[in-house]
């Protein structure tokens, strides 16, 4: 294979390790990539996500023209966890530990996936009580469990809401089951369809807007239509497109955000559009903040 990057292993704009100065007070964002697919079921190789999104990240470059400024936050790429593949418990320790470490050194994650179960791996290790879960995906993924697994990427916000954050919002829907939908009524779970962000873009804005307090964000890149993001999991018709996608993200702009998640890349090959719309993704939320 060949690579046209300086250093495949890191996303661009990383700045290195030994420039890490934690007796600072700067806001610093630490990227951490979790190869890991093993609960995935339609179509499996998430496991290359962190790879491809970050040999993606060498297509943008620091200057903004939608947001007008340079990408200058501080962004330090620490690598992969070792997973241990087939076994969800182990990896999700392994992730639960390194999230615990960037959060004693004040570091907030920039996680990519891998499947969505990595979510909860991650917002176990916060402390979500105060915090709103927003999660962007073409699937509700509320269901207590899957072909007999609680543990499964379809499973993921499930056990997200068992650990009780403040608020859970979901955007892009557009499959779930009816049992899932009448859970999150009974839940005061938030949601949009896609056809809702079609219809009134300003509206999904305006809720994001208004939240107080921190926000942790979980990206499934099936939410885009499947003309943007085709190496995905679970395809899934009338997505949201870039456009959408990049308004909603500029949303966090100035907000608490103690953690982003990518996740369900499934990239078959380097440069391909679901790689570098995941990767932009990534490069819209650090542009902004
Ligand atoms: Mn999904």
């Amino acid at each position: 294979m060949l690579f046209y990057t300086q250093n495949s292993l890191k996303f661009a704009f990383s700045k290195e390790l030994d420039e890490l100065d934690l007796s600072d007070n700067s806001k610093k964002f630490g990227i951490i990539g979790v190869p890991f697919d093993s609960t995935s079921t339609y179509r499996t190789g998430s496991r290359s996500g962190p790879t491809a999104v970050r040999e993606a990240s060498y297509n943008f470059e620091r200057y903004n023209m939608v947001l007008d400024k340079n990408l200058d936050v501080n962004i330090f790429d620490f690598g992969n966890v070792e997973v241990i593949h087939g076994n969800f418990e182990k990896t999700s320790e392994k992730i639960e530990f390194t999230i615990s470490e960037l959060r004693q050194m004040n570091i907030t994650p920039v996680v990519i996936g891998g499947e969505h179960t990595v979510s909860y791996s991650v917002l176990k290790a916060l402390d979500v009580e105060n915090t709103t879960f927003i999660h962007f995906d073409a699937h509700m993924d509320l269901r207590d469990e899957y072909m007999g697994e609680r543990y499964s990427h379809a499973a993921a916000v499930r056990r997200i809401f068992d650990l009780n954050p403040e608020k859970i919002i979901q955007i892009g829907l557009r499959s779930c089951l009816e049992n899932e939908l009448l859970f999150a009524r009974e839940n005061q779970i938030t949601f949009f369809t896609s056809y809702e962000v079609n219809e009134d873009l300003e509206k999904v804005k305006k809720v994001l807007n208004n939240i107080n307090g921190p926000v942790y964000v979980s990206l499934d890149i099936d939410v885009l239509d499947p003309a943007y993001a085709p190496n995905v999991s679970t395809p899934s018709p009338c997505g949201l497109d870039p456009f959408q996608l990049e308004s909603l993200i500029h949303s966090f702009k100035g907000k608490n955000v103690a953690g982003f998640d990518l996740v369900e890349v499934s990239s078959t090959g380097f440069g391909d559009i679901t790689s570098i719309n995941g990767s932009k993704a990534i490069y819209d939320f650090l542009s902004c903040q």
